[in-house]
């Protein structure tokens, strides 16, 4: 189809000098306009959160807000020393527990766009305002760090074989089952415009690690749009916790919340899960 039969697609004419591209970044980049809120769902992760926030890019996020589960090292010291917002669950939670507290508290001191990232440096905080970037683009509603941009670069990062192949089993299927194109559907760095954690209501979520599955399902279901960017894994003891038993409890889950999933597209079993949140229209912040 010709170009020019779609309006939106109009080619430009006018005399272009290379120079409007060229000139140094601090004369052009327009000020960030949206509050970006890191959230950090801690548990046991006095060792890495230092070097963590090291790797934030100056000026990426406008606040740091962690929720310490219960730990029993001394996170919750090191994050009030470093000036981060704490907030202490007395008790342990569980993970989908902690992450409920991070978006409340993030939606609450007003958050346009929310970073989920584990403490536990095994996400490259570097790629931070480059993720942010999709979403203010108005590209898409939810960004994922891929661990797995190969296979070679998963498994020389340190990736147990027995998660690698879950892990691409399962992302395989969830692509399948609700059409997307994700390269890791149980990344622990996301990025979420304000409007997706205004609307999926992942209060009702399970408070265990199928919480992550379901958020991005909700999403999906609600219309929202997924995408990824590719970010460096590295595991070592500190960066990964989650045992086998774990493991295979979660992939079931997973597999549980894709068949919920078709059974509320097919109208044959609705749930809560997929139901919007009404939000007071005076909470509402339209900013991107
Ligand atoms: N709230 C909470 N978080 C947990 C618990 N166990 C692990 N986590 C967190 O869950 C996240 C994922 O666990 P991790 O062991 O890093 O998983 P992996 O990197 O995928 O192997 C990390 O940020 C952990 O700190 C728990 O009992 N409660
Ligand atoms: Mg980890």
């Amino acid at each position: 189809m010709p170009v020019l039969n779609r309006p939106h697609l109009q080619l430009r004419h006018e005399i272009f000098r290379v120079e409007r591209i060229l000139v140094p970044e601090t004369d052009r980049l327009p000020k960030r306009e949206q509050k970006v809120i890191a959230v950090m769902p801690a548990y046991n992760a006095e060792k890495t959160l230092a070097a963590t926030l090291a790797d934030v890019p100056v000026g990426s996020i406008d606040e740091v807000i962690l929720v310490d589960d219960g730990s029993t090292d001394r996170t919750v010291q090191v994050a009030r020393e470093m000036g981060l917002t704490v907030i202490v669950h007395p008790e342990n939670r569980g993970y989908g527990g902690n992450q409920k507290t991070c978006y409340r508290a993030a939606l609450d001191h007003g958050a346009d766009i929310v970073v989920m990232i584990h403490p536990d440096y095994q996400y490259d905080s570097r790629v931070i305002p480059h993720a942010v970037g999709i979403l203010s683009l108005g590209i898409c509603d939810v960004v994922c760090g891929s661990r797995i941009r190969s296979r070679q670069e998963a498994l020389a990062g340190g990736m147990p074989i027995y998660k690698y192949i879950s892990n691409r089993f399962l992302t395989t299927i969830e692509n399948i089952a609700l059409g997307q194109n994700l390269g890791d559907f149980h990344s622990g760095f996301r990025v979420y415009r304000r409007e997706v954690l205004e609307k999926v209501p992942f209060e009702r979520n399970s408070d265990d690690f199928v919480f992550d599955t379901q958020l991005l399902v909700q999403a999906v279901r609600l219309g929202f749009r997924l995408g990824d960017v590719p970010v460096p894994v590295r595991y070592f003891d500190e960066a990964s916790s989650i045992n086998f038993r774990r493991s295979v409890v979660y992939g079931f889950g997973t597999l549980g919340v894709c068949a919920q999933y078709w059974l509320d597209r097919l109208r044959l079993w609705q749930s809560p899960l997929f139901q919007a949140k009404e939000m007071p229209a005076a909470n509402r912040q339209p900013n991107l």
